[in-house]
């Protein structure tokens, strides 16, 4: 057996290391107090501007925050929850405005940093330090067997990346990684540089986040997306929020929610913690939010254990398909089932057969809440489910998600107003970069076009995901690791393989507008571009330009910067990937080919030219995003219940039930983000909402199992992950807060807990890192050493 004790520094308190000007403190011994059973309201806007958490000039900030999400200023640039149409004066939240002052920041890297900060010693440092360091300004070198970056001009940069990617066998020895904050335009661009270039190696951080969504609804109703627009939630009846914490991280959500809730809908929450926004919400920009209780928002809550969806679904649905066996014609949609759906007998005969004991070991709940839920179902007539990470970070991710088609479809809840499923996504364009094409399997019709489009042949054989590019770079398939944004190495699972498989790559290069842990782990030679971030004003040859991204609800609008870039030498990443391409592509016999892309850089507009003559849906997409509010893109099963599949109908699909296998004296970890955290940024190490300050090296245990264990509240323990490969993945060191959470399901931060994960454990068909239910052992930690008082 093998040891990975990872070295990543968690929750240390770093004597002698500078802090940015009020950073809080991080110490090993968090404080500690009762969770919130609400969320939000002034205490939450307030705490947004507390300098401590960004340091960054007053009026900078607040001339920003004013231009936020609204139709002549930016996107917000952290989730993707949609806005209003009928837009408020202060239209942003909490965590929108920690992520506007991180990366507005007036801080920079100055030069001499690279010289006193040898990679080695940021592989030392913690997130939330090298996220503290400020704005990357300049592009930097590490050579081959240095220990220094060393800044270098931009076309020595591009000419070092030309020199490996040109050098290389072939072009699928290369991967090309993207995260969710690249706008259209970028995102286009790169993708048609890396097929031009030659390979479909574009994985994403998707990969790791809503790719079980895609993969269940593509094959049930043909479209990834979600079913339901804005203003479906205050038409709907019922909503139910599974697998979600919107008040962290999608905290505008609950305003959208306080409003349905208002028009009389019912709210029901799943799952295993009791998470403060779902609970109870104070709206702070109502009266009654700021001075009264707030509104409470679930209705019921249905406290699962972690991975118990698929069985709740599954003994809903029987209940509902029940009710139309007592009451025959008068449950199920049946004109809605005949016309536009296959498969509800071999449905109907698999949920006869299931066993209800095994729905409450699954679930861990009793009968009578399971009956609540089927009958607010059935009582309801427009039915929304929304879902995040809860259910997509699962083994069973895919089938779990096609069960909660199943029971929308039942009763027509997909293409009528106030109905339909609706995946809540995680980054600002996480969705509009696959409409773009960033998805290393996109289908050969889009290939077709950009064939047709540009004169060229782009490669049709898949390329590799996330997971996949980890392996290929372990085995040296692939040597070159390049990112538009993202800390692939932070975000992906089983950090100490997946480190050791970066290290091997010939280069890695981050675009990238702050540091992070991908910037310390590298490449025998690795490179650093910073680009200018979404709150900045983009200036290019044929002057000021916007950009365009799509939110969750598949409305695409522009954004705009608002303040003077952080440095003169930032460029856009549209200018980063058009010159990179011309560099590289211009040095093949043919020369960089038929694509201009000088003009791309002088001038957006070229690129929404050709993303109109692509990308279905985006015809005439100059004139379409320069509409007031935008425009939405076109989803059949949500416009006219015409439904993208093989047959043209939505099918009702057969999951097996598999119990998950969790030996006695162990327990079910998920990873889970803190109140003040960006995925594997970290503003500061706190989580208001769960009680935490000052540290983030906790682990959240059902006070129940606490007492099994033979362990307390306070006491400290390392975490090892029990995986059938042998490796004890540890992660040491963490304080236990006895807290609320389902039996036998544990809880602490991501990304400090992906040493955890296996990087074989993965969802299936999805291949998503299961980083909701890993199997843990907690041991106490060796006391710290006690100090011997002077004699
Ligand atoms: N402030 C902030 N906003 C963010 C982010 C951020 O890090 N910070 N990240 C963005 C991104 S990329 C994403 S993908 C989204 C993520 O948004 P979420 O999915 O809300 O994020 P997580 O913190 O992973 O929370 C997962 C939730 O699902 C619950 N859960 C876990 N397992 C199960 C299960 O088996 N069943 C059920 N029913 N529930 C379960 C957890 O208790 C938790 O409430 O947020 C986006 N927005
Ligand atoms: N254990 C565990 N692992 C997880 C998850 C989990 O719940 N549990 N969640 C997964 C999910 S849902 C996701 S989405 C992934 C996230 O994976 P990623 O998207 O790769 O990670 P982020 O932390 O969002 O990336 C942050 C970095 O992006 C860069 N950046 C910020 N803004 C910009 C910009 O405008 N342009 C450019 N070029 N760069 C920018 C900054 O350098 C910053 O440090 O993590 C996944 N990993
Ligand atoms: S809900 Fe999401 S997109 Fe909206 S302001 Fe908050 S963080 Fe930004
Ligand atoms: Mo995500």
């Amino acid at each position: 057996m093998s040891t990975n004790t990872h070295p990543t520094p968690q929750g240390t308190s770093e004597p002698g290391v500078p802090r940015a000007a009020g950073a809080p403190e991080e110490g090993p011994d968090p404080e500690v107090r009762p969770p919130r059973q609400w969320a939000a309201g002034v205490p939450g806007i307030l705490h947004a501007l507390d300098p401590s958490l960004h340091g960054m000039g007053v009026a900078r900030s607040a001339k920003l925050l004013l231009r936020m999400n609204h139709q002549h200023g930016f996107d917000c640039m952290s989730c993707a929850w949609p806005d209003p149409d009928r837009r408020k004066a202060a239209e942003f939240c909490e965590n929108g405005a920690k992520a506007v002052n991180w990366e507005a920041t007036p801080l920079t890297i100055h030069p001499a940093f690279w010289r006193d900060n040898p990679v080695s010693s940021l592989r030392g440092r913690t997130e939330h330090w090298l996220g503290q360091q400020g704005r990357l300004v300049d592009p930097v070198y590490k050579a081959p067997g240095s220990d220094l970056y060393t800044p270098v001009t931009w076309e020595q940069a591009f000419s070092i990346v030309a020199d490996h990617l040109t050098a290389l066998d072939t072009p699928d020895q290369a991967v090309f990684y993207t995260s969710g904050r690249a706008s259209n335009e970028a995102a286009f661009a790169y993708q048609l540089f890396v097929r031009a270039f030659g390979t479909n190696n574009l994985p994403d951080c998707s990969n790791m986040c809503h790719e079980s969504t895609g993969a269940a609804m593509g094959d049930t109703i043909g479209v990834g997306k979600s079913t339901v627009l804005y203003d479906d939630f205050e038409q709907a009846d019922l909503i139910v929020i599974m697998g979600q914490n919107p008040g962290t991280n999608h905290p505008r959500m609950l305003t959208a929610l306080e409003d349905a809730k208002g028009k009389g809908a019912q709210i029901v929450a799943v799952n295993p913690l009791p998470e403060a926004g779902l609970l109870r919400y104070k709206n702070p920009q109502r009266p009654r939010g700021i001075l009264g209780r707030g509104t409470q928002l679930a209705d019921q809550f249905l406290q699962v254990r972690l991975g118990g969806d698929m069985a709740l679904l599954q003994a809903v649905s029987k209940r509902v398909l029940d009710a139309e066996d007592a009451a025959p014609g008068t449950v199920l949609d049946h004109a809605f089932l005949a016309e536009h759906t296959t498969g509800l007998d071999a449905l109907r005969a698999h949920l006869a057969a299931l066993d209800e004991d095994e729905v409450l070991r699954a679930t861990g709940l009793r009968t009578e809440e399971i009956d609540e839920l089927a009958d607010r179902y059935l009582a309801a007539d427009r039915v929304i489910i929304t879902w995040a990470m809860g259910l997509t970070q699962h083994k069973k991710a895919v089938p779990t998600i096609k069960e909660v088609i199943n029971l929308l479809l039942l009763r027509g809840n997909i293409g009528k107003p106030g109905a339909g499923a609706s995946p809540i996504r995680g980054h600002s364009n996480v969705q509009g970069d696959r409409t773009m094409g960033i998805w290393e399997q996109m289908p050969a019709s889009f290939l077709d076009a950009l064939d047709a489009e540009f004169g060229i042949t782009v490669p049709r054989h898949h390329g590799l995901d996330a997971v996949d590019s980890i392996r290929a770079l372990a085995d040296g398939r692939a040597k070159v690791l390049f990112a538009l944004g993202g800390n692939l190495v932070g975000a992906i699972s089983d950090t100490t393989a997946a480190e050791a498989a970066v290290s091997r790559a010939a280069l890695t290069v981050q675009v990238s507008t702050k540091l992070n842990r991908s910037h310390a782990v590298t490449g025998d030679a690795a490179l650093i571009l910073p680009c200018l971030g979404r709150t900045e004003i983009d200036r290019q040859g044929s002057g000021e330009q916007f950009v365009s991204v799509e939110d969750s609800v598949c409305a695409v609008h522009a954004s705009r910067g608002a303040v003077e870039p952080v440095g003169p030498n930032l460029l856009s990443e549209v200018a980063i990937v058009s010159r990179l391409a011309r560099e590289v592509l211009g040095r093949r016999p043919q020369g960089d080919g038929p694509v201009d892309w000088a003009a791309f850089e002088r001038d957006y507009d070229t690129i929404r030219d050709h993303i109109a003559a692509v990308v279905p849906g985006c015809e005439d997409y100059n004139a379409k995003i320069r509409r007031e509010s935008g425009f939405v893109l076109p989803h059949g099963p949500r416009d006219s219940r015409t439904f993208p599949t093989s047959d043209g109908k939505a099918h009702l699909t057969v999951n097996a039930l598999e119990a998950i296998d969790l030996p006695a004296g162990r327990l079910l970890l998920q990873t889970v983000r803190a109140h003040d955290q960006f995925n594997t940024t970290v503003y500061a190490p706190n989580d208001r909402y769960r009680g935490i300050k000052h540290g983030r090296a906790v682990v959240f245990v059902n006070p129940d199992d606490l007492a099994d264990l033979g362990l307390a509240d306070g006491d400290r323990v390392d975490l090892h992950g029990e995986h059938t490969d042998g490796v004890d993945r540890v992660l040491p060191g963490l304080r236990v807060v006895a807290y609320p959470s389902a039996r036998g399901c544990a809880a602490t931060y991501f990304p400090e807990a992906n040493v955890l994960v296996p990087l074989d454990a993965v969802a299936e068909t999805s291949n998503t890192p299961v980083s909701k239910a890993v199997v843990v052992r907690l041991e106490r930690a060796p006391e710290p050493a006690v100090v011997p008082a002077p004699a």
